[in-house]
This record gives C-alpha cells, structure tokens and sequence, in this order.
C-alpha cells in the first residue's frame, strides 16, 4: 500500500476478526447463562446485569460491522479465487447481522407488537443454534498450528506479510507437493473429527428445540405433557367451553421457568390459603378448592423475554370473586401472591387486582395444568408479562404496604404490563 500512516489492509482486517472474535465469545457466554432456565434460581439479580452487558456488547459488535463495511469490496475480492472462504464470510455476516437485528427488537420490545419479540427470539435462538457451533469448528479448525499460512482468508498484504503472520517469508504458493499425499492430512482428520463431534454433541438439542419452538408454533398444544409429577384428586370437570376448548387451542409453546427444584404437591395434603387484611380468611383443601365457581376465558401469554402463547383457554376461579367473598379490609392496599415452591412471589396493588380476567387456573385447554406448568393452580394476569403469574399458587394475602416481587427484586419492573 502508498506508504501512508493507516496500518494496512490485511492488518485493520486481522484487527476487526481478533476483536470481532473476542465480542462474540462474551457474547455466546452471556447468552447461553441468560437462555439457561437452570441458571434463573442461582443467577437471580445477576441475570439483569448479564443482559445488560450482552445488550451493550451486541451494540459494540454493530460498531465493528459499520467500520467492516468500507473494507468489504476489497476484502470480497481478495477471496476471489476462495469460494468456500467466501462463502464463510457471507454466512458469518449474516450471522452477526441477524443477532444485531434481532436483539435490537428483543431490546426494544416494549416499543414493538409482541409477535415481533416471539419472531426475533425465534431468529435469535435459531441463529444461536446454527451459528455457535459453526463459530466453534471456524476457531478450531483455524487455530494457527491447523492452518498453512498461505490458505488463510485474512492475510496481511504481502509487503508486511513476512513479518506479521509468521511465515518465515514463505512466499504464498510454495508448495511440498514434491511429498507423497496421504488419503487424509492431520489437518483434514481433525477439522472432521471436529466437525462429527460438535454436530454430534449440538444436533439431538437442536431437534428437541426445533420440535418445541419451530414445528410446535402454530400447533395447538402450548404445553407439552406426559407424566405429571403432582398428584391431585380429583381431577378438575371442566365447563363446556373448556371441554370445547373455546380459545380454538394455545398456540406457541411456553418455556418451563422455576427458580426452585420443581416443586411437587399431592390432593392429601395440598392446601390454598386466603388470608392478611381481610374479614373472612380461608383454607381450603383440593376437593373443597375445586367446589369454587369457575370462569372460562381466552387470553394470550407474554413473557418479558419474548417469547409468546396465544389463545389460551383458561378455567378457573376469578381473582375479584375470591377477594370478593373474603371481603376485603378498607386498610388493604395490595395483593401479595405466595408459590408453593416456597420462594416466588409477586404482587399486585387492589385496583390492578380488579381486573376481570385475572384467575386462580387450574385447567388449561381443558386439561388440569401440568406440574411443570404451575400446576395444580396458577395465576394468570393476562394484560402483564408472565412473571406477575405466579406458579404454584397456595397463598393469597392482603396486605397494606407494597411488596416487591421475586424478578421485580432483582430488576424487573414492579409495573408489569404488557
Ligand atoms: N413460582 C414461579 N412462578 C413463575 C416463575 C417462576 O420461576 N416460579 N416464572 C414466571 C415467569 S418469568 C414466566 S414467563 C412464567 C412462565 O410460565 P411457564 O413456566 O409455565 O412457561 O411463569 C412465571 N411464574
Ligand atoms: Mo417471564
């Protein structure tokens, strides 16, 4: 290059891929623990910050891709003669600006529809499945002792190459072809042993999720059963329209969230309880519970990660009728909500526990919800985000100062809506 100050071009490129390198394993790992449903119980306050520094990260990585963008002809024509490099090139950018764009919705989405946040996660997550382990075998495959000098995509521009990858001044096409060729190199071996054992530790997951998350969107299900941990009889009769399934059944698929072991309860000893500020307080057990008044109602479930199950059909005890029949204290000010999992909790204030479709479900497309799911009964606040229905639900208490939730403590907005 006209030998002015800028480093050359093979240099600012080698530059961009060493720090482009560095963002995305900050990125992977950040990403992974905030994916980790495992992870919620013992990450617990930390998960925001984790989510922070990927956000502000992610937005540096934009950074790079703007400052990439004016070396890109030149860099597309040194890889003229390279169409597997080439083409790596293309994938990986595309990789980077499908995470930028749908974490820039995922980011935003208070300000977008929730479907767009359902989609981004989705883009997101599929992109996250595909890409990281394709990023594992690139690095792999291309640590500096796997690679000839000569065959690396980015190299400094001849007048400096001798000194800056290495090569001892090995011109570019200098070959031992004078050396009998093995069916396979060491090099050749190890990016396919590479390769078998990535797929293979990634591939039976990816299936799982895809099943879930891809093929199950649009089915109806919403949540997956088989055998159910909790033990409860007997089981709820539903009402005509939950028998009917009048919501035309979820569509999507919820993720299960805990930040307990899963909790587990049985008919023999499970107990809900209404009590605090109010004038009759009660307990009732399972078949007591189930005499109730029940009310069917479709609503759609959002969570603030993203993810989203439409058309619910729900049946259960309106929250209003509950607080109704206890008669609520004129000192009550709020409503605090207990999860049988001994550690979860959330609250409402009495106006927001007004609303008409709040409910204590235990049916759900009319069928008793799953253990995982929050079974026996869970709360359902269908015009805020997930984290307001507690799961499990064993416990209401009216209360006259404010009480901060389990996520609402650890950085979620005590205001909840949708
Ligand atoms: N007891 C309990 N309730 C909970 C949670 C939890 O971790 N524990 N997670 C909340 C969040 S953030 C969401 S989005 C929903 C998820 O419900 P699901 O596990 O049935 O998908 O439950 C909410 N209620
Ligand atoms: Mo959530």
């Amino acid at each position: 290059m006209s030998g002015g100050k800028k480093p050359g071009f093979g240099k600012q490129l080698a530059e961009l891929h060493r720090w482009n390198g560095w963002l995305v394993v900050v990125l992977a790992a950040s990403g992974l623990l905030l994916s980790w449903g495992a992870a919620r119980g013992w990450l617990g306050g930390g998960r925001v910050w984790v989510k922070q520094l990927h956000i502000y990260i992610g937005l540096v990585s934009a950074i790079l891709l703007v400052m990439y963008a004016p070396l890109m002809r030149k860099h597309l024509k040194q890889l003229r003669q390279r169409p597997r490099q080439r083409g790596n090139l293309g994938f990986v950018l595309l990789l980077l600006i499908g995470w930028l764009l749908s974490g820039i919705v995922l980011w935003q989405f208070r300000h977008l529809p929730p479907r767009w946040a359902s989609n981004a996660l989705l883009v997101h997550d599929l992109l996250s499945w595909v890409g990281l382990p394709y990023i594992a075998y690139h690095s792999i495959v291309r640590l500096r002792w796997l690679r000839k000098p000569e065959r690396r995509a980015i190299r400094p521009d001849e007048r400096e190459g001798s000194e800056a990858d290495g090569s001892g001044g090995r011109s570019p096409g200098i070959h031992p072809a004078a050396r009998p060729q093995p069916w396979m190199t060491r090099r050749q071996f190890v990016k396919w042993s590479v390769g078998i054992a990535l797929t293979a530790a990634v591939a039976p997951s990816f299936f799982r999720w895809m099943g879930k998350s891809v093929i199950g969107t649009g089915l109806p299900g919403g949540m997956a059963d088989g055998e159910d941990a909790n033990r409860m009889l007997p089981a709820p009769q539903p009402l005509p329209d939950s028998v009917n399934v009048v919501g035309g059944g979820a569509k999507g698929s919820y993720r299960v969230y805990t930040v307990t072991k899963l909790p587990k309860f049985d008919s023999a000893n499970w107990t809900f309880t209404l009590d605090g500020l109010v004038d009759r307080p009660g307990r009732w057990n399972w078949q007591q519970f189930l005499a109730l008044n029940r009310r069917v109602q479709v609503s759609d479930f959002h969570c603030v990660t993203g993810w989203s199950v439409y058309n619910n059909t729900w049946e259960g005890i309106p929250l209003a009728q509950l607080l109704a029949q206890a008669g609520v204290k004129p000192e009550a000010r709020y409503v605090k909500f207990y999860s049988g999992d001994g550690v979860y909790t959330d609250a409402l204030s009495l106006e927001q526990a007004s609303m008409d479709d709040i409910m204590v479900a235990v049916l759900h497309d009319g069928k008793p919800i799953h253990r995982d799911y929050g079974g026996p009964a869970r709360l359902i606040v269908p015009r805020m985000y997930g984290y307001k229905s507690v799961k499990w639900l064993v416990r209401i208490e009216l209360i006259d100062t404010p009480h901060v939730g389990y996520w609402e403590e650890r950085g979620y907005d005590i205001d909840g809506w949708v």
